[in-house]
């Protein structure tokens, strides 16, 4: 019989699933189901629910536990052998929370195998629709809460981060004071990751510390939950939150339902889940400092490994919970590859057309720069989103605004990772857009460093895989190491690395100086809110 481990990865747009032979290296089996169709009867756009306020992003949760009803499905049918998994572990979008009333935890424990997940859960929310990540719409809560932590410095702190619109906390705080009774139902809060958790263990499953990290609701030293944040929150928030737990924690083994339904040994053990943030951190093998990765998915993400923890002062940055037990210090760029997609659709390209225009312009774009904010965005924080172009030549704009995009992007990371003091000696790119040379070259010249790619471009879900195997041997008496658990899977491709080009490091190292001072500018004269208080 294999060693078979199930990495899952709920994201904003798909779910995916990686499955992992753990004796023979090799990943076995590696597919996704996007929301928007495979199930659109949800009525979702990019796996979102949107509202005539345009800081007001949901998604259905009944759609995400669908989605695992069909992709196990969809699994068997491939011939998977599901009976041969020994763990499963995930991750999940950060900071979106699903709200349970008091039918949660039986519905859970007894799910009927006659019926589908879906009819399964009906009646266990307290709250029709999840909050998610891209939400913005908490800007009041924010500055509550920061005000009674002390302000931006002393709440990031405490919490790891300054109060953020997408942060579980100020969602949360919201939920409370426009839906009180609604709120008052709600037995149990989840995170989207430890709601697929429950899924799968049958039991309402404890947040990890790395998504924990990101509600500012835990004490980022003690791991625990915070007692004044808690009060600072909601009334009774105590009572409704899960317990906090290691990220390799075993809940416990797998759900009935998923023996009988699919066929999985009923001796699989069910991990804690964590975000996907800290999740692709293992898939990419950052176990040590130094390494740093770039995420080009939904959103883009820039994040590392920290030994002892060092926060951003200035608040635009967080740091969670790492899934080796320190710190993994994040910056996250709500205009991703929205942007690019913005973009491409303005001038009918496909990613293929998009590179064509990156290679037929020069790096430093003849000094044409772009504030890419098509969405509000977190890093710099811009409320009132909307684009500006500086020193463009009126020809020839398609080509201008492509590489304008991608070079604005890189620069802004660049600047806005300073706080971390991690000075990046290699970059890991994954998500979808890391498929794309032009791309990763305009990144190794902004950063002066080597760019590297490993074989699956799924770094999340591989490293729910990774997280599987670490909790299974530890859970099974082994003292495994993380450096033999993650190697061979996340070695990079060979020949893959993208070196920095003497002479467009120059250009960059001047083009951000003026990208910076640009900013700046604009952001003096944006309207108050999005400054801080
Ligand atoms: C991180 C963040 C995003 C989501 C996307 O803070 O908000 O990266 O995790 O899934």
């Amino acid at each position: 019989m294999a060693r078979l481990f199930l990495g899952l990865d709920s994201s904003t747009q798909s779910l995916s699933a990686v499955v992992i032979d753990y004796d023979t290296h090799r990943v076995v089996y590696d597919k996704s189901l996007n929301f928007d169709k495979a199930l659109p009867h949800y009525g979702t756009q990019n796996g979102t629910l949107r509202s005539d306020d345009p800081r007001v992003v949901h998604s259905p949760p009944l759609m995400w536990a669908e989605a695992l009803d069909v992709l196990f499905a969809q699994m068997k049918q491939d011939g998977v052998p599901l009976g041969d998994i020994l763990a499963i572990s995930g991750s999940g979008q950060q900071h979106g929370s699903v709200y349970l009333n008091d039918r949660a935890a039986a519905a859970l424990a007894k799910l009927n195998p006659n019926k589908t997940l879906v009819e399964n859960l009906r009646g266990i929310f307290s709250r029709a629709t999840a909050p998610i990540w891209m939400d913005s719409s908490t800007s009041a809560e924010c500055a509550e809460i920061r005000e009674k932590l002390g302000g931006i410095k002393a709440t990031a702190q405490q919490t790891g981060s300054d109060t953020f619109e997408r942060f579980t906390g100020p969602q949360i705080r919201k939920f409370s004071k426009t839906e009180s009774e609604n709120y008052a139902r709600t037995s149990s809060i989840a995170l989207v990751s430890s709601f697929m958790a429950s899924l799968l263990a049958g039991k309402i499953a404890p947040i990890d510390h790395g998504d924990g990290a990101g509600m500012n609701l835990m004490d980022i030293h003690k791991k625990t939950w915070h007692p004044g944040a808690l009060k600072a929150t909601a009334p009774g928030l105590k009572t409704k939150l899960p317990p906090l737990a290691d990220p390799s924690k075993v809940i416990g083994t797998v759900s009935p339902w998923f023996v009988k339904k699919y066929g999985l040994n009923p001796a699989a053990q069910a991990l804690v889940w964590t975000g996907d943030n800290p999740c692709s951190a293992i898939g990419l093998g950052l176990i040590q400092e130094g390494k740093v990765a770039i995420s080009l998915g939904t959103s883009y993400t820039y994040f590392g490994r920290m030994k002892h923890c060092r926060v951003d002062t200035r608040g635009e940055g967080s740091v969670f919970g790492a899934p080796t037990g320190d710190y993994l210090p994040l910056i996250c760029f709500t205009n991703g590859s929205l942007a690019r997609e913005k973009i491409s659709d303005q001038y009918g390209l496909d990613w293929e057309g998009y590179n064509q225009m990156l290679l037929k312009t020069k790096p430093g774009n003849n000094g044409a720069i772009m504030l890419p904010w098509f969405e509000p965005e977190i890093v710099p924080r811009v409320s009132h989103p909307g684009i500006q172009r500086f020193n463009f030549d009126k020809k020839d704009m398609a080509a201008q605004d492509c590489r304008a995009v991608v070079e604005a992007q890189m620069m802004s990371m660049r600047l806005h990772s300073a706080w971390m003091k991690i000075k990046p000696t290699s970059i890991y790119a994954t998500g979808g857009g890391s498929v794309n040379l032009p791309v990763l070259q305009i990144m190794a010249d902004v950063f002066n460093c080597p760019v590297r790619r490993i074989e699956v471009a799924k770094s999340a879900a591989l490293g729910a895989a990774l997280r599987a195997v670490h909790g299974w041997l530890s859970h099974n008496g082994g003292k495994p190491k993380w450096q033999e658990v993650v190697s061979v899977f996340t070695d990079p491709i060979p020949n893959s690395e993208v070196k920095p080009v003497a002479k467009s490091v120059r250009i960059y190292n001047k083009l951000v100086e003026k990208y910076a001072t640009i900013e700046r500018r604009v952001l003096t004269v944006e309207p108050a809110r999005c400054r801080r208080p």
